[in-house]
């Protein structure tokens, strides 16, 4: 089972990026798309139902009126993770209500406002529940989280 994680926009890239980078990490088969849910509405249709096969989740990533986590969620039975995007007049907030408050029935497991990273995680635990490999990598990442909040020392600098 893959990733599939759909941008709303080329412009929503540096989350795309934080996102395949951890995904990388972890060893997983990921697919990368830019298809608006307003602006290629069909086309987001077909890619995922075409896709939903072959995908243990989706990813939407998107900003402003951010329909497009919740959109997928209505054409798939997969969980979908919703990444608001920082937005330039807004701060995010726009993008955080519109994936996060979605109606009874069609949930959207959404992370924090540019929270690429969480949502990669998120959704390799998702993959991790019929993959023991990637449990142990998981449970491996832990422990380094451990390890380095042992190793960090404050010293008074004033
Ligand atoms: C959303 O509108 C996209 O996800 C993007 O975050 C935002 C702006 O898109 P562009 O106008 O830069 O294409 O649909």
């Amino acid at each position: 089972m893959k990733i599939s994680i759909i941008m709303g926009s080329i412009s929503d890239r540096e989350i795309a990026d934080k996102i395949v980078k951890k995904i990388r990490e972890f060893d997983i088969d990921y697919d990368v798309k830019v298809i608006s849910a307003h602006r290629a509405l069909n086309l987001l249709e077909d890619y995922v139902k075409g896709e939903e096969k072959e995908t243990g989740v989706f990813i939407g990533i998107a900003g402003k009126a951010a329909h497009l986590a919740g959109v997928i969620a209505g054409m798939t039975i997969r969980p979908v993770i919703g990444v608001p995007v920082k937005s330039s007049t807004m701060d995010g907030l726009d993008s955080l209500l519109s994936t996060v408050q979605m109606p009874s029935g069609v949930p959207v497991a959404t992370v924090a406002i540019n929270g690429g990273e969480n949502a990669a995680i998120l959704a390799c635990q998702i993959l991790s529940l019929s993959d023991e490999s990637l449990q142990k990598k998981l449970r491996d990442m832990k422990t380094q989280m451990v390890e380095k909040i042992k190793n960090t020392e404050y010293k008074y600098e004033g």
